[in-house]
């Protein structure tokens, strides 16, 4: 028998635990340990099957480290489709997360049970695949085709009442897996209740299969998953019988399979998990933060504060005049009913979390208490120096001070107080209460457990947490000033910041660079430069078309002009005649004969910067791995998750010919084209960006 799944005789009840830690994965051995259990029951003339997991979950799935490689027998489906075939009646009881191929082996069983805590799903879309054995022709034959078709596009975890709602499953129960499902078990028996194959119940019914694949499509923004996906189910509907609908979910597995957009996801699976784990925080103990403060009301402050709120922490927030306070309180508590309105939370909750877990005021004194202080205030080196030292004058010994700077040297303002090793960046997304992005800036002399503080508040407010190095804009902000760069070459060059965008968001971001400084504010970009300019290095090429904009007072949305003209009402905006003007003025001052680009060539340029600069700030350690850069790019700045992120990207397509492009464009411009030189080793070397994230 396998290890991994023990087999148990309970009077006429064959009972199969699953025990593979952590989260019961399919994998080989649990494959071969159902298979050799079913079959042992009937042998022995057991009348009943109980599939339940061990620890923490019914089966959460197939084993994702398994993808990509041979796969080996018994296969997935085959012992679905044997469960499902068994004489005997074969319940599955379900706790934890039956996930993916976990509802699957649920789903092929005759009768299912959960406790009510149970979340199930088929998330395979977003790994790049879809449910592979059988869950898109079973899944619909149970929920109805609509119910089935959302759940599988959207790869959601839903609970248990939702399930029994649905037809999903036959009863929920308060419990233990294994007596819950023996109670039941024992009552089927008791009343004779017949074997219940799902894939002998009728076809379900048919809906307008092709609508909703080209609305999957695009929702999908060029993801393939969801809308292949889509297809399998039809197929449930209209092939001519369950085993045809098998073969046809089948052919479309596979097919995704073995397609990149799934290598993509799987990366993202694992990255996203990775990131957090750093050697220098082995056997680190954050220090213990309950009540948070922060500096600065505006839209950052206020959605730090939200997330902070939402996380069951304790708000303290200080500004600087009693307008300013009444302004802070009324941003948090626009975001908090926004939450309400999307049911996250409760009236009662929103009335707690903007009374007493809330306090804005205009007082330093008031943050004595608190372990943790995030500085969200105007991004001026003396300003933050000012705030630091009032900061340092205020808090607790022992209290994290965290400056949510975007660009500025955490040395330096770390600098200002008497206790430096306190001091860390912590870079937020804006709207900090939804983006899924933070950016853990560390210090010269951040201390270990300030460092695993950080991570750990990123970890409550379920961030995605990366940990930069510093320098200019930390990971992500250097990377798409280097993008952007890019962009604005191509413009001056004759390309129109109209084609990059529709270039950018047909890649698969939401949103083009063109678009993205107007929703941002061009002005803030515009201080950026001027930042800059004295110590600009006299061989950059600088554009001057989107200063021009901003001599004009077109700052982007928030003047309803900048390179869109934005009417009030409508959502986006439309292009606006004046910037081709503006465009044509630079070009003449600096001598450029514009010529046509092709998409191709807008996006390769595009995408051939970012990648040459990811790979930059991973070869200085400003990122630890190359997959760090990913996550960042992906959870802060709408990199489509499906190519796994830039550098995953860069594998896919091959780092030899993007450093060849490179070279290339160097050709007319020396300066902005200079290959990263962890790109040239690693094309030099035969090796990928995944081959460093594997070796640490
Ligand atoms: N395979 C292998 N390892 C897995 C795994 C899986 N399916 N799921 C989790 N792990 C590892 C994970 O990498 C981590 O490892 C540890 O378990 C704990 O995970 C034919 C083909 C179950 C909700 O997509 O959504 O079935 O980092 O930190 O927050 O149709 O993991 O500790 O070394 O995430 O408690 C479908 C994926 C597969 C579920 C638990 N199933 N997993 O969350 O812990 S495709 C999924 C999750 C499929 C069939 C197809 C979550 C979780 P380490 P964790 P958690």
């Amino acid at each position: 028998m396998s290890e991994a799944i023990a087999y148990e005789r309970v009077g006429d009840i064959a009972v199969l635990k699953a025990q593979n830690p952590p989260v019961n994965a399919l994998g080989l051995d649990v494959r071969k340990g159902l298979l050799a259990g079913i079959e042992r029951a009937e042998e022995e003339g057991a009348k009943a099957v109980l599939i339940y997991g061990e620890g923490k979950t019914y089966f959460a799935g197939a084993d994702i480290r398994e993808f990509g490689k041979p796969p080996q027998e018994p296969y997935l489906p085959g012992l679905c489709n044997r469960i499902e075939a068994s004489p005997l009646i074969v319940v599955s009881a379900m706790h934890g997360t039956a996930l993916g191929g976990g509802l699957e082996v649920a789903l092929s069983s005759h009768y299912r049970i959960a406790v009510p805590s149970a979340k199930m799903g088929l998330p395979e879309v977003n790994l790049g695949i879809l449910p592979g054995a059988g869950g898109t022709q079973r899944l619909p034959r149970l929920a109805g085709t609509e119910a089935a078709l959302e759940m599988i596009t959207t790869g959601r975890h839903f609970g248990a009442a939702e399930a029994l709602d649905k037809g999903i499953i036959d009863r929920i129960e308060k419990g233990d897996p294994r007596e819950i499902g023996l109670a039941y078990v024992q009552e089927l028996l008791e009343k004779g209740a017949p074997r219940r194959a799902v894939g002998e119940m009728p076809a379900p019914e048919a809906v307008d299969f092709d609508a909703v694949y080209e609305a999957t499509l695009k929702k999908g923004r060029g993801q393939l998953s969801p809308a292949t996906a889509v297809r399998a189910v039809q197929a449930a509907v209209e092939a001519e019988s369950f085993e045809t609908g098998l073969k046809r979910e089948r052919a479309l597995f596979t097919e995704l399979m073995e397609s990149d957009q799934r290598q993509g996801l799987i990366h993202a699976f694992f990255a996203e998990r990775a990131v957090s784990k750093l050697p220098e925080l082995e056997g680190v103990a954050p220090r213990e933060v309950a009540a948070m403060g922060v500096i600065g009301g505006g839209t950052m402050g206020a959605g730090i504060a939200t997330a902070a709120l939402l996380a069951g922490l304790q708000v303290v927030l200080v500004e600087m005049t009693e307008n300013a306070v009444s302004a802070a309180r009324g941003r948090i508590e626009g975001n908090l009913q926004g939450a309400l309105k999307r049911g996250k939370i409760t009236q009662a909750q929103y009335d707690q979390l903007t009374g007493e877990a809330l306090s804005v005021v205009t007082d330093y004194a008031a943050l004595g208490q608190v372990e943790l202080v995030v500085e969200a205030v105007f991004e001026d080196m003396g300003v933050k120096r000012e705030v630091f030292g009032k900061l340092d004058a205020h808090c607790k010994p022992g209290a994290v001070l965290a400056t949510n700077t975007s660009y500025l040297d955490v040395d330096e303002i770390a600098a200002a107080t008497s206790r430096p090793q306190d001091v860390i960046g912590l870079h937020f997304f804006s709207p900090a209460h939804v983006m899924k992005l933070l950016e853990v800036v560390v210090a010269e002399k951040t201390a270990p457990e300030v460092l695993a503080t950080g991570f750990a508040l990123g970890k409550r407010l379920r961030k995605v947490t990366v940990r930069s190095g510093i320098c200019d804009g930390f990971i992500g902000n250097r990377i798409m000033n280097a993008y952007r760069k890019a962009a604005e070459y191509v413009v001056l060059d004759g390309a129109s910041p109209y084609q990059v965008d529709k270039v950018v968001t047909g890649f698969g971001f939401p949103m083009g660079p063109f678009a993205m400084g107007d929703l941002a504010g061009l002005d803030i970009n515009w201080a950026a430069r001027k930042r800059r300019a004295p110590t600009r290095d006299p061989r950059e090429r600088v554009p001057r078309f989107y200063e021009m904009l901003c001599e004009g007072g077109d700052f982007g949305q928030k003047t309803g002009r900048g390179f869109y003209i934005y009417e009030e009402g409508k959502r986006g905006g439309v292009p606006n005649p004046e910037v081709a003007d503006l465009i044509a003025k630079d070009q003449e001052q600096q001598g450029v004969a514009p010529r046509a680009f092709s998409d191709a060539e807008v996006l390769r340029r595009y995408m051939c910067a970012m990648v040459n600069e990811a790979a930059r700030v991973v070869g200085e350690g400003i990122a630890r791995r190359p997959l760090d850069v990913d996550m960042v790019m992906v959870f802060g700045y709408g990199f489509p998750r499906y190519w796994g992120g830039p550098l995953k990207w860069a594998d896919l397509q091959g780092l030899d010919g993007i450093l060849a492009d490179i070279r290339g464009y160097a050709a007319e411009d020396e300066f902005f084209w200079q290959p990263a030189p962890l790109l040239e080793k690693l094309v030099a070397d035969g090796r990928t960006f995944d081959d460093l994230n594997k070796s640490g």
